[in-house]
């Protein structure tokens, strides 16, 4: 398995942008499942136990975000990345990056804009009830406001950069996934989703492992919806 290097000069055909606080132990199997070619970009927000000197030693490209928050992570990584086309993925082996290419297939071909990966847990604990609660609330919402036929808001997805840095996101939390979907929603673009198995993660959760950590994500998503 080959990465390219923060120093490569050939045009990366896809970024992947993989938020990260305190994923050292992911780090390793999620940079062996970027598809070859492709461009790791991880984006830091000072993590403790070293996860940006992993992700530099297997050849990723590591972006440091002073500012907390899972949006404003990725939106660090989507002002980064330089390819045609951008992934999003969490960092935290609950996710296979190898399935980004079947994302990325229908933005290529023309049959989507935007596609999501569809969550489909696999054993227990891959998904905690009341983070899939809260999920199927919100999804139900935004079917109702936007018509679109969608049954996840996973962290998995591929897009083209240019129009995704024209959507102009503002949410810097939990609530950028919702509001990346709202907004794709208004300026008419095709939303589709595929499924993806989901994995229990490696390490402990930062955002919806927790009662707490599932409330701040439906408050800061309600918010993106009101
Ligand atoms: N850089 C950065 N990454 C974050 C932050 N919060 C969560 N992440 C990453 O975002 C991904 C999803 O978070 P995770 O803890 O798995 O949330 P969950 O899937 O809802 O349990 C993981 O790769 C985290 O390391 C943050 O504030 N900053
Ligand atoms: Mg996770």
């Amino acid at each position: 398995m080959t990465h390219s290097t923060t120093s490569s000069t050939v045009t990366a055909p896809v970024d992947v942008v993989l938020p990260c606080l305190d994923e050292a132990a992911a780090l390793p199997w999620v940079l062996a499942r970027i598809p070859d070619g492709w461009r790791a970009v991880v984006v830091d927000n000072g993590s403790s136990d070293g996860s940006a000197d992993v992700a530099r030693s297997l050849g990723a490209t590591v972006v440091h975000e002073p500012r907390r928050g899972f949006g404003a992570a990725c939106h660090a990584g989507l002002r980064a990345a330089s390819a045609d086309l951008v992934c999003f993925c969490d960092c935290d082996a609950s996710l296979d990056p190898g399935l980004l290419t079947g994302l990325v297939a229908a933005v290529r071909d023309g049959s989507a804009d935007l596609v999501l990966g569809r969550r489909r847990p696999q054993g227990r604990g891959a998904w905690p009830l009341h983070a899939r609660a809260g999920n199927l609330a919100l999804v139900r919402m935004l079917r109702r406001r936007t018509g679109l036929s969608l049954h996840d808001l996973g962290p998995m997805r591929a897009a083209r950069r240019e129009p995704l840095l024209a959507l102009g996101l503002t949410d810097r939390r939990s609530g950028y996934p919702l509001e990346m979907v709202v907004r794709a929603a208004a300026e008419g673009w095709r939303v589709t989703e595929t499924d993806v198995p989901y994995l229990p993660r490696t390490g402990r959760s930062k955002v919806t492992g927790t009662w707490r950590g599932t409330w701040c994500a439906v408050r800061d998503m309600r918010a993106v919806l009101r």
